[in-house]
């Protein structure tokens, strides 16, 4: 990467038939995703959640450490972990999805952290409700927006920053709204945000700011790169773009039959496959999940697990038997929520962001 790259300001785009390039894969490896067959748990096991992490994990002292609430509230509190823990709490099945999910597979490619699907996981979190807390310290009745910032620091795109982003006090209110301590009944491990992150059910990762130090009320709008210049849905580098927030609508297949080891293609043997995946959405609630077997040309229903009153952020099981005839075909799943479906046809931004363009599986039906 050349220093005008790094200073530029913009997002670079990848030229016609430019391969994934070192530094992407230098990316890839840092940051994982879920192996797409633990779709198979309703809870992901841990070490199989997708991890994503701009800068560097920060190894955080958890015994010197001190969660710091201030800015427009009347009384600043500055808390150890210790006196969280003995706040109300509550454990939530919650998933998380990268905003950046598809990236890879974009025409022409967003160059930055190239997922292909997999930048998905969900986990049981446990922690306490951020609204209590604030008004434990007075909130200011001008206050409209709440800052949050961990402790890793970066540059990106020529800006030194630490890695923070706002919410609107509405949401940043909402009950389900939580900071968390523990994954899975563990305490958070390093790469999750130990000791303490930010959990907004329903929003895309971004928002889910990881070693939480700071929590600001602010009387006007939040500013910062990642709200302001990042996680902006945009075409053209001129133009503003709408900002990142809720998960759209998206199913994937837990992959079926057996791969090839170098290029992942999937075979099963003719007969009845039974196909199985998750559906989710952060906006509105999974009404439908359709499978086409023949790439596309023919869509039916599959069956769709009841909705979780008790998970309403969780993902949904779904399953559909197909009858397998020798030869190459692809498989298709598609969600669809109360506010629409997924797009079969791309919708590109320069960002690669919040793509949930239907996913194709190609598998090869053996006699
Ligand atoms: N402090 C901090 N929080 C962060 C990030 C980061 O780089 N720094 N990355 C965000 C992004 S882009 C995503 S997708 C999620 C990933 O959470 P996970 O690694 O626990 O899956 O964390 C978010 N929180
Ligand atoms: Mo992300």
């Amino acid at each position: 990467m050349t220093t005008t790259e790094i200073t530029s300001g913009r997002a670079r785009i990848a030229e016609p038939g430019e391969g994934i390039g070192l530094d992407e894969l230098q990316l890839a490896t840092r940051n994982h995703g879920m192996p797409l067959e633990a779709l198979r748990y309703d809870v992901t096991p841990p070490g199989l959640h997708y991890v994503l992490t701009h800068y560097d994990i920060p190894a955080v002292d958890t015994s010197t450490w001190r969660l710091l609430v201030g800015g427009a509230v009347d009384r600043p509190l500055r808390l150890s972990l210790e006196e969280l823990q003995r706040r109300p709490a509550v454990t939530a099945r919650v998933l998380l999805e990268c905003a950046g999910n598809g990236r890879a597979r974009y025409q022409p490619r967003p160059v930055s952290q190239p997922w292909l699907l997999e930048a998905v996981g969900t986990a049981e979190w446990t922690g306490t409700p951020l609204a209590p807390l604030l008004e434990d310290a007075g909130l200011s009745p001008e206050a409209v927006d709440v800052a949050f910032t961990g402790a890793d620091h970066g540059l990106e795109r020529g800006v030194e920053q630490d890695y923070a982003r706002g919410l609107s006090l509405a949401e940043a209110l909402r009950p389900d709204v939580l900071l968390v301590w523990a994954m899975n009944g563990a305490p958070l491990p390093p790469q999750h945000g130990a000791p303490l992150r930010l959990l907004v059910p329903g929003w895309y990762g971004m928002a889910q700011v990881k070693w939480l130090t700071r929590v600001d009320v602010l009387t006007e709008p939040f500013t910062g790169f990642q709200n302001a210049t990042a996680y902006r849905l945009k075409v053209d580098a001129h133009e503003d773009g709408e900002p990142v927030t809720r998960i759209r609508p998206r199913a994937l297949l837990a992959p079926p039959g057996w791969p090839d080891f170098m290029t992942r293609e999937r075979f099963v043997r003719a007969g009845t496959v039974p196909l199985t995946g998750r559906a989710w959405s952060g906006r509105a609630p999974v009404t439908r999940v359709e499978v086409s077997t023949d790439g596309g040309a023919t869509w039916g229903d599959a069956r769709l697990a009841p909705a979780d009153p008790a998970h309403p952020y969780a993902w949904r099981a779904w399953s559909h038997d197909w009858t397998a005839r020798p030869g190459r075909t692809e498989l298709l799943a598609r969600a669809t929520d109360e506010r629409g479906s997924q797009p079969v046809e791309q919708e590109w931004n320069r960002q690669g962001m919040a793509n949930n363009l239907v996913q194709r599986v190609p598998v090869t039906v053996l006699g």
